[in-house]
């Protein structure tokens, strides 16, 4: 573990993030600095420790690595303090939780704690999941751990969801997303999406999740954690409909494409503060 990597960010970040997940301009808590409750969308937790330096080198863990064929498979976020500030100097360190061989695929799961350089305080834990087709076979453990809510099947109930929220992507969500700092080609260059098997670039996964967590947050308010498993990918343009079901104290979502009505995020859950 080394020192870790330096995040900074303003209120100019955080405008850019919302915005960059679908907030609208009558959102002013979340598009206005002036307003009285600007607030960052509380999914902007997986923003700091994105860049953080991996704890290893994708070559050296599986075999055939080529970051065409890397999507992002999974994501559980715990958030450790509200109010989440709307600016501040964070700084993140990642180790490596497991590398499950899929047999086709790889799974690699790495975690990452985020805290307040100024107080030292923990921010933010994430544990992100990258599935990287063509990685497998390579006699590996080929159950990933169990690890509570970060890796619950959160299956939803029976019965008819509690909330639906309907949300319009609009063409240029991947162009403006990735000025928060997944600069992944993937999203915006249509010859490398191409190579990567796909007919246009994709939207980002944390582009969607964190849709469908400002949903989860609109109507049910503050989590504590958030889990969701990227089950299908999503091109931008597309409408999004967020179905939820309250537990006590924890919502159950998914979140289906409704042009094709395909799920695009599945076995997820938020833990309300
Ligand atoms: O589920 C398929 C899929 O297409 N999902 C959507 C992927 C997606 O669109 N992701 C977001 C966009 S990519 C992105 O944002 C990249 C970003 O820029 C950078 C990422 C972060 C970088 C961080 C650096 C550290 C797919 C293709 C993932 C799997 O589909 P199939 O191959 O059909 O798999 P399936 O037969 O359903 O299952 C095989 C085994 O794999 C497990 N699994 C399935 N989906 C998973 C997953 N594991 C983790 N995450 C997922 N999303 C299944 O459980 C199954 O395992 P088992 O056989 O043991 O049951």
């Amino acid at each position: 573990e080394g020192t870790g990597t330096e995040f900074n960010y303003t209120e100019r970040d955080v405008m850019l993030y919302n915005l960059g997940i679908g907030a609208k301009r009558t959102d002013l808590r979340y598009v206005f600095e002036g307003n009285d409750d600007f607030q960052v969308i509380p999914t902007f937790g997986v923003i700091p420790p994105f860049d953080a330096e991996a704890p290893y080198n994708l070559d050296d863990l599986v075999p055939n690595f080529s970051p065409m064929m890397l999507l992002h498979g999974e994501q559980y976020l715990e958030i450790k303090k509200y109010p989440i500030p709307t600016a501040a100097r964070l700084i993140s360190k990642g180790r490596l939780l497991e590398v499950v061989d899929k047999g086709n695929a790889a799974v690699v799961k790495t975690a990452v704690t985020t805290t307040n350089a100024a107080t030292g305080e923990e921010v933010f834990y994430n544990e992100m999941t990258i599935f990287l087709r063509g990685c497998g076979g390579f006699d590996g453990q080929t159950k990933p751990a169990d690890r509570g809510a970060s890796t619950a099947a959160n299956k939803p109930p029976a019965r008819a969801p509690d909330a639906v929220v309907e949300e319009k992507t609009t063409e240029e969500q991947a162009a403006l997303y990735r000025l928060s700092g997944d600069y992944n080609p993937l999203h915006v260059d249509p010859a490398f999406a191409k190579m990567g098997g796909f007919k246009q670039p994709i939207l980002h996964g944390l582009c969607f999740f964190g849709i469908a967590g400002k949903a989860v947050y609109g109507q049910f308010g503050a989590f504590k954690n958030v889990k969701v498993r990227f089950a299908g990918s999503v091109m931008p343009g597309q409408t999004l409909v967020t179905e939820m079901w309250k537990e006590g104290g924890k919502v159950v979502f998914q979140t289906k494409v409704k042009e094709t009505g395909k799920l695009a995020i599945g076995g997820a859950a938020a833990e309300l503060v």
